[in-house]
């Protein structure tokens, strides 16, 4: 009352309402008129006070960005937390079974049908990456998508998402009659706790390879954090003038999509798809082509593209719910209320792993491909609002107060509840190693997972990049030594040959096959890292490491700081190399880190390991193959370069 006279006639309103809504001590510990009156203005104030962490709005912006207010909010959260408590089931009425869906195997007949479909209508795609999320499991102090995927090149999930992107239009653009060059868009939904240093990274990169104007970045806004069952909303603990706000979950892109105008745009573009996917899963551009071939084979109005899952996974299950009136859908159930739903439905082991030693219900990696114009049209009635869930984190079994602050959310996943009967949703299931590998817990709690989970931690994320192209390559014929079991930051893993390679070298199985040949081997020790696109292996025997390197011309400006580790590298002219013979050195060695060590960079400690990078050797080379540098050789490895017109050999 003291203070009414600082606000305006509007931000009076405000607070009345907020008063009358159970929230008066937002305003307790206000103190006379004349002490910290800037900061009770600012309260109100409409605009944004954006800070490095982002985690604080002012109450009229939460007010006006949240459809029907902060009136309709607190309404939303406190049915919900009382649900909650209840222990209510929100699949009330719904029986839950196992959906039947298509199911691939990478490399065999179907797969490479799927996959040749799938890149030709890769170019009628529009790509949409929801990476506005904190990353709290992770702890990670930076942007989720500036962390390395691997550290053999150290690409973060970025850069190797644009450049999967950009392979994908290419190889799409040579399959099209006539080769006409259509650019995909690639959109980033971010938060304030992303925005900022997502566009540094992309511009410190010169949005590596993509032009800038391909690229469109969407913000989510936040909400308001709810301190307990009554909806009160929870202050910042480090200033009692703000409100804690959270993000609201990644269900916020359909929204944001429909009011950005885009989705209008790509229609009159005549595009056909629009996929979502994941900040940290390295693994997912091996199964997009396929799964793009699914939907267009099949008519999918939705997709979603799922791996076989453990019970008790941290990842939804794709299930089939069936209502006692009739109605039947297939949908994501989320991990923490799919155990509950099964035991409320006649199974009373819950969510529980069947005799193939996994859980019946598929795992959704919420890689979701809808058509367009279906979707379009489902979000001129919604608006792309989507369902909202509360998940608090309960102190005890009383339900009544909670660990840390909670508020409400929504997921992508959820788009298909409102659909039609009508609407065709299916699902692709793909091998884990294949598709999914997400970087999502910090070491310590990836320690403490069951024996036989997958970790999700960025040691498992890196070593399964290795397995993958291991397994891919072993597929088509190469022989690769078998992985040996490591511990690294409490986590077992397997550990296979460090082999990668750059989108543009070989994102589908046929273009990988045309890039080997003959006998080709490669030891469990080994590091190969292929970063250029027309390089062909063929007879190759390596025993350490190897990184080959050709850059063609148009690359090679934006390109040229070559990296330290590259043993060859040739500026190419649009030839190709041939890299064969015998590669023998010391190699790199794997040396082990602790988390705790914080005298190592975080995005290195968190995987528990390092590179000792004993032998390189250096070579550069220009268009018509002559030497245009040479620097040290410290190994046994010395490259015999033969040159012709069209192609260069490399023999070892
Ligand atoms: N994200 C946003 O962009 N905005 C937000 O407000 C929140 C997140 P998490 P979680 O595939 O592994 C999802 O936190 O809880 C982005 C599915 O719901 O990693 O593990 C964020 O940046 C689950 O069904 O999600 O669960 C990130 O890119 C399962 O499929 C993405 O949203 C699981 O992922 C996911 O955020 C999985």
């Amino acid at each position: 009352q003291k203070n009414l006279h600082l606000l305006s006639p509007q931000q009076i309103e405000l607070a009345k309402m907020l008063v009358e809504k159970g929230q008066s001590h937002l305003f307790e510990h206000w103190p006379e008129p004349g002490v910290d009156d800037n900061e009770k203005k600012a309260f109100f104030d409409q605009a944004i006070t954006f800070r490095p962490c982002g985690c604080f709005l002012q109450v009229a912006r939460l007010d006006s960005c949240y459809p029907g207010g902060l009136t309709s909010y607190i309404k939303t959260a406190r049915e919900l937390l009382a649900d909650s408590k209840a222990g209510k089931n929100p699949f009330d009425g719904f029986t839950p079974s196992v959906p039947t869906g298509e199911s691939l195997t990478y490399g065999d007949e179907n797969f490479i049908k799927f996959e040749e479909a799938g890149v030709r209508e890769a170019q009628n795609a529009a790509f949409v990456l929801v990476a506005g999320g904190l990353g709290e499991r992770l702890g990670y102090n930076g942007i989720k998508v500036a962390l390395p995927v691997e550290t053999t090149t150290g690409t973060c999930f970025l850069q190797l998402y644009i450049e999967s992107v950009l392979a994908l239009q290419e190889a799409s653009s040579r399959m099209t009659q006539g080769g006409h060059k259509k650019e995909i868009p690639f959109v980033i939904m971010t938060s304030d706790d992303t925005h900022a240093r997502t566009l540094e990274l992309l511009e410190s990169n010169s949005y590596f390879g993509m032009k800038p104007t391909q690229v469109k970045l969407l913000k989510q806004e936040k909400v308001a954090c709810l301190e307990d069952n009554d909806a009160r909303i929870a202050l910042d603990p480090q200033n009692k003038f703000r409100v804690q706000t959270k993000p609201h979950g990644h269900g916020d892109v359909h929204s944001l999509l429909y009011s950005s105008g885009l989705l209008n745009e790509w229609h009159d573009a005549g595009l056909r798809w629009v996929l979502f996917f994941q900040d940290t899963n390295g693994l997912l551009f091996k199964a997009i082509p396929a799964a793009i071939g699914v939907s267009a084979t099949k008519g999918y109005h939705v997709n979603s593209l799922a791996v076989p899952r453990k019970a008790k996974e941290a990842i939804g299950g794709i299930t089939r719910l069936t209502h006692t009136d009739g109605r039947s859908m297939v949908i994501n159930v989320e991990y923490n209320q799919l155990d509950p739903l099964l035991r409320a439905t006649g199974f009373p082991d819950g969510d529980a792993n069947c005799e193939t030693g996994y859980s019946p219900f598929p795992g959704n990696i919420n890689q979701l491909i809808m058509e367009l114009d279906p979707y379009i049209e489902e979000l001129k009635k919604t608006g792309g609002a989507i369902k909202e869930f509360v998940n608090p984190k309960y102190k005890d079994s009383s339900r009544t107060s909670f660990k840390s602050s909670t508020r409400l959310e929504c997921m992508m996943q959820d788009y298909p509840r409102t659909l039609p009967p009508s609407a065709k949703v299916g699902f692709t299931v793909m091998d884990t190693w294949l598709a999914y590998s997400p970087v999502k817990n910090n070491p310590e709690d990836a320690a403490k997972v069951p024996k036989g989970n997958p970790y999700h931690s960025a040691t498992s994320g890196e070593m399964a990049i290795y397995r993958a192209n291991s397994l891919i390559l072993r597929k088509i014929g190469v022989h690769v030594g078998n992985p040996i079991n490591e511990v690294f930051n409490g986590q077992e893993v397997e550990v296979w040959p460090r082999i990668v390679w750059k989108p543009k070298w070989g994102l589908t199985f046929v273009e990988i096959r045309s890039k080997v040949s003959g006998s080709c081997s490669i030891t469990q020790r080994s590091s190969m890292a292929i970063k250029g696109r027309n390089i062909f292996v063929k007879d190759l025997s390596l025993d350490g490491a190897l990184v080959v390197d050709s850059i063609d011309e148009a690359e090679y400006s934006s390109n040229s700081n070559v990296d330290a580790d590259v043993l060859i590298c040739l500026e190419m002219n649009s030839r190709l190399v041939e890299v064969g013979g015998s590669v023998q050195n010391k190699g790199w060695i794997l040396e082990k880190v602790d988390y705790k060590d914080t005298s190592v960079p975080e995005e290195i400690r968190i995987r528990g390991f390092r590179f000792k990078k004993i032998e390189q050797l250096e070579k550069h080379y220009k268009g018509n193959a002559s030497l245009l540098s040479e620097s040290s050789v410290f190994g046994a490895c010395l490259g015999v370069l033969e040159a012709t017109q069209k192609r260069v050999l490399i023999s070892f």
